[in-house]
């Protein structure tokens, strides 16, 4: 009545921006993401009769009431699926700088969906496991595959048929993906507020709605292809795309801060050196850039020189959903 599942986190190279159905946490727009080697969530579930509420330790602490009740929430979700009844003790380890823009709640709901199915004793596929993730937070339903990953954003209501698929596995492409920390303060307007006001709100969500499907088959052209220019380009040009409609939402918001753009800027200098490094920006000012490996101390060496950075994380493809033990 006992698992342990580990599951990475993932950054979107194609962003999912928007929901149409908040409650099954269905989206307006297909995407695709790496999962990441560096940062990952492990979660210990264990079922007990004789609790009267699920129980949950963050990092070695019992978490605060707010984290509890999503957490708790999403239970909920996978006792209905499991046709379960008894409540749980959850402990989750994070190796991920929380709201950090590096998206804890990914790899923190993939784990836990993992862990509480695995508990239980169910045997589901990747598909299964994508669509319970995908209830617990959008971004979770990627991190049950390793590599680069999409997320079908499907067309029915019940959302049988949203979830992610791999494309490629994280032995297939290495690239480096450089997170550069610029600041660690709690972010002002979570994702979830920021694509609902944006969906709601902006004149350029439907001209997003338009266009990235279309960015979407270029990225995955650029994957199958192995050509990082044409990959590069698209997920910068998309990740700005996603950020005009927060800056033309009403009232309007603004993810960056100037340090955001210290590095936006870096990045140009690099490709005006020859060098291609590409950046993509979530719902936070942290900004993560991508570079072929050779290009990859070159590219750490410039953006670490960038006085506004706090420090610069090197990251590479990374796992799917793992189960333990795991080494201590
Ligand atoms: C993404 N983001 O594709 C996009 C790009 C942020 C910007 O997925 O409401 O934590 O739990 O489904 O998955 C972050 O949002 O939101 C996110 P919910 P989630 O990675």
């Amino acid at each position: 009545m006992e698992a342990t599942a580990r599951a990475h986190t993932n950054i979107a190279l194609i962003k999912y921006w928007g929901k149409r159905d908040e409650k099954l946490f269905l989206p307006m727009n297909s995407s695709l993401s790496i999962t990441l080697d560096r940062f990952y969530t492990t979660t210990k579930v264990a079922f007990d009769s004789a609790l009267k509420a699920d129980v949950f330790f963050l990092n070695g602490k019992p978490a605060v009431d707010a984290e509890t009740t999503k957490i708790s929430r999403f239970m909920d979700k996978i006792r209905a699926f499991a046709g379960e009844k008894r409540y749980a003790y959850i402990e989750s380890q994070n190796e991920v700088p929380i709201a950090a823009g590096l998206a804890s709640s990914a790899s923190g709901m993939a784990a836990l969906a993992a862990a509480a199915v695995k508990a239980l004793g169910i045997e589901v596929d990747g598909r299964t496991l994508s669509i319970l993730a995908r209830q617990g937070s959008g971004s979770a339903c990627r991190s049950i595959y390793g590599g680069f990953v999409e997320w079908q954003k499907g067309e029915k209501a019940d959302g049988s048929d949203s979830h992610a698929v791999p494309l490629l596995s994280e032995d297939d492409w290495d690239l480096s993906i450089l997170s550069c920390l610029v600041e660690s303060k709690q972010k002002k307007i979570s994702s979830r507020e920021g694509m609902k006001r944006t969906v709601s709100t902006s004149p350029f969500y439907k001209a997003w709605l338009e266009t990235v499907e279309t960015d979407l088959a270029a990225a995955k052209s650029a994957i199958a292809a192995r050509d990082f220019t044409m990959l590069g380009r698209v997920l910068e040009a998309n990740a700005l795309k996603m950020h005009a409609t927060t800056i033309s939402a009403d009232p309007p918001f603004l993810y960056w801060q100037s340090a955001t753009l210290d590095v936006m800027q870096g990045v140009a200098l690099l490709r005006e050196r020859g060098i291609e490094a590409y950046f993509t920006i979530d719902a936070g000012p942290n900004v993560k850039v991508l570079c072929e490996r050779k290009d990859e101390e070159t590219v750490y060496n410039a953006l670490s020189a960038i006085p506004s950075v706090r420090e610069v994380l090197v990251c590479h493809p990374g796992p799917g959903i793992q189960y333990g033990p795991f080494p201590t």
